[in-house]
């Protein structure tokens, strides 16, 4: 499957699990996550090789968060950096044919990241989220220029989306999400999974 044709990306961090984290990401994987980020820099190398056997079982690729150097001695499928993260055009190099994908906040930093050579883009946040201290989301008009601008490469809407709120943001054009809390934090990872899969 092209990177292109994946729509639901799992920030997986073991810790936010609120069932055993292994059950999770299998119950993830089975409903319907299509791309995984490792996003766990306090976990064990042995933690990562777990998810890394879990993500090839299920054919599903897995990016590492702001560790270029993880994603290459892992043989990960690539790296996500942040706006404060290593140099966009540094990961580049370093990844060479592996995935880089770059979080954004505005159209600037959407255009420096194309130009940087992203294979896709996180742009967030869509709605107030806890996992990462954001207090308020992007305006919608701003969500829907994000999508608007980006046809190059997959643009993943991101930040406290859950099966409640996502029909809105599909209405202003957002195709793809990445979320973390709405699958890490449910009872039922797997029917969370596949409810946010049905709305895509
Ligand atoms: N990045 P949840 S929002 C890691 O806007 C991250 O760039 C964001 O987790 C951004 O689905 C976010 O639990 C948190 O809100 C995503």
């Amino acid at each position: 499957m092209l990177l292109s044709e994946r729509s639901l990306y799992l920030l997986f961090t073991p810790s936010l699990c609120a069932h055993d984290p292994w059950e999770t990401l299998d119950a993830a994987l089975v409903a319907g996550v299509d791309l995984v980020q490792w996003r766990a820099a306090d976990s064990s190398r042995d933690d990562f090789d777990r998810c890394h056997d879990l993500c090839r079982h299920a054919g599903v690729p897995l990016i590492v968060n702001n560790d270029v150097m993880l994603a290459l001695r892992g043989r990960a499928t690539g790296a996500h950096i942040g706006q404060q993260d290593m140099i966009a055009h540094a990961a580049r190099r370093l990844l060479d044919s592996k995935l880089l994908g770059i979080s954004t906040h505005d159209l600037d930093q959407i255009d420096a990241a194309i130009a940087a050579g992203a294979d896709y883009l996180g742009f967030g946040p869509c709605y107030a989220t806890a996992t990462k201290g954001y207090d308020t989301g992007q305006d919608t008009a701003m969500i829907a220029a994000a999508c608007e601008a980006v046809d190059s490469v997959p643009l993943f809407a991101i930040g406290g989306i859950t099966a409640k709120n996502l029909p809105p943001l599909r209405a202003l054009g957002v195709d793809r999400i990445a979320v973390s809390n709405a699958i890490l934090g449910s009872d039922d990872p797997g029917q969370a999974t596949a409810e946010l899969r049905r709305l895509l």
